[in-house]
């Protein structure tokens, strides 16, 4: 590719000599709709980065681009083969003396052998630790077969804000942030988040997250609301990873006040490390025929659709991919005021932003809403709107940009 956009520039000393300027035109127009072979390198959970990716390559894919995802394990949201659409399993062999088998050094041998067959354009890595990382050194070993591999990480936020402050980890992800070609975060606040904590001094692009419009939408589910509320009770949704910054816990305190004053039942989507103790509260509170743990689910929007309120706790959370997924299904959000989420949310429209831990407050704003079904009709309205801005038809073009830019220095 790089060697097109070269003959390009010699066509175009060419036309200051009275080269013709139509052929060259159509040159032009047809590399700037190039085709490109991208490997994209993510975690194959239900987590918002792997989400994220696996819609990137997806819609790539859609749009002719070659995508190869690299990953130990097929990606939850790649639910079906199709044209376009690679999937390539990094394994790690097991020998005796690795306590901690390498992970890392097994995904950058996948990356060279990739990049040298497959022909990859460029490489799309999302999550500094070990993606960034194992991306730098395959970029590092093919320049001595004379390959350059260009590199876009992006940051997607507990690389930043959470492992990113352990100081064993900082230098390695300060060395990724330095030597990627382009570097994106999922929102200003991450952003702002990276300069301060990394000290970084080079650019970093924002390109927020994305979501189909298309398939997260309200839709009729009956069956599942009369299931979940018989009564007609209200419904109160999390889902996230269980892990502790979530704080799941206050999700539970914040529902339990709820219903000291409402019928209303509680859905957790999701699984993680904090679900048994999850559950266990919800028992001795003598919840646990009002919260109901569904588990990990691939088909989120229905659920979503039957659901009246998005509760997300989080101690910090850099967007927040599940809140805008609940927006777009017309549910207004409860969230606190930390990192991007005030990004996607509009407090007091879309629902309200209050401090990590205030229990009381999300309590009030939760029953502002559900006591108020004229209020409520609103900010479902403007949920959905809100959430319209994040399309991934809009968002999408922004990453394709970028490929455009490094391959053209490239
Ligand atoms: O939330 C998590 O713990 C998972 C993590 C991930 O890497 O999948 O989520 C982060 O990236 C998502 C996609 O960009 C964001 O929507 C989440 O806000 C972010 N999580 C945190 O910042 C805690």
């Amino acid at each position: 590719m790089t060697k097109k956009w070269v003959e390009c520039k010699f066509n175009l000393t060419r036309w200051s000599n009275k080269y013709d300027f139509y052929s060259l035109k159509s040159e032009i127009k047809e590399l700037c709709s190039l085709k490109v072979r991208i490997g994209i390198v993510l975690y194959p959970t239900f987590g918002g980065s792997g989400v994220i990716a696996t819609e990137l390559g997806k819609s790539l894919a859609k749009k002719g681009h070659q995508v190869h995802f690299i990953s130990y394990e097929q990606p939850v949201r790649f639910e079906h083969f199709s044209e376009n659409i690679f999937f390539h399993e990094v394994s790690v062999s097991k020998y005796p003396l690795f306590r901690f088998p390498p992970y890392e050094l097994a995904l950058t041998g996948k990356i060279v052998d990739l990049v040298k067959y497959e022909k990859l354009d460029l490489l799309h890595v999302h999550y500094a630790i070990p993606h960034a990382a194992a991306a730098i050194m395959a970029k590092n070993i093919l320049k001595s077969s004379a390959i350059q591999l260009p590199i876009i990480t992006t940051l997607h936020g507990t690389d930043i804000t959470l492992i990113g402050r352990d100081k064993m980890y900082t230098p390695v992800i300060s060395h990724c942030i330095e030597h990627s070609d382009v570097v994106t975060t999922v929102s200003e606040s991450l952003k702002e988040d990276t300069i301060d904590y990394f000290n970084v001094k080079r650019d970093i692009t924002v390109v927020p997250n994305f979501l189909d419009l298309n398939r997260f939408k309200k839709m009729e589910n009956n069956a599942l609301k009369d299931w979940v509320a018989p009564q007609n009770e209200h419904i109160i949704i999390h889902a996230s990873n269980f892990r502790k910054v979530k704080r799941v816990q206050d999700v539970i305190k914040v529902f339990c006040k709820i219903r000291e004053k409402l019928p209303a039942k509680l859905l957790l989507i999701g699984d993680g490390p904090e679900r048994k103790n999850l559950e266990n509260k919800s028992r001795q509170n003598n919840q646990a025929d009002n919260i109901k743990f569904l588990g990990k689910q691939n088909k989120i929007e229905e659920i979503l659709s039957v659901g009246d309120l998005f509760l997300i706790t989080s101690e910090t959370e850099s967007f927040g991919l599940a809140a805008l997924e609940a927006m777009a299904c017309e549910v207004p959000v409860i969230c606190t005021n930390t990192g991007g989420q005030k990004e996607v949310m509009l407090d007091g429209r879309t629902g309200y932003c209050c401090s990590v831990g205030d229990i009381d407050g999300m309590t009030e704003k939760a029953l502002s809403l559900l006591n108020d079904p004229h209020k409520m009709a609103n900010f479902q309205k403007d949920a959905r709107k809100q959430a319209q801005k994040f399309d991934q038809k809009e968002i999408i073009p922004s990453y394709e940009k970028l490929y455009q830019k490094l391959l053209n220095n490239s």
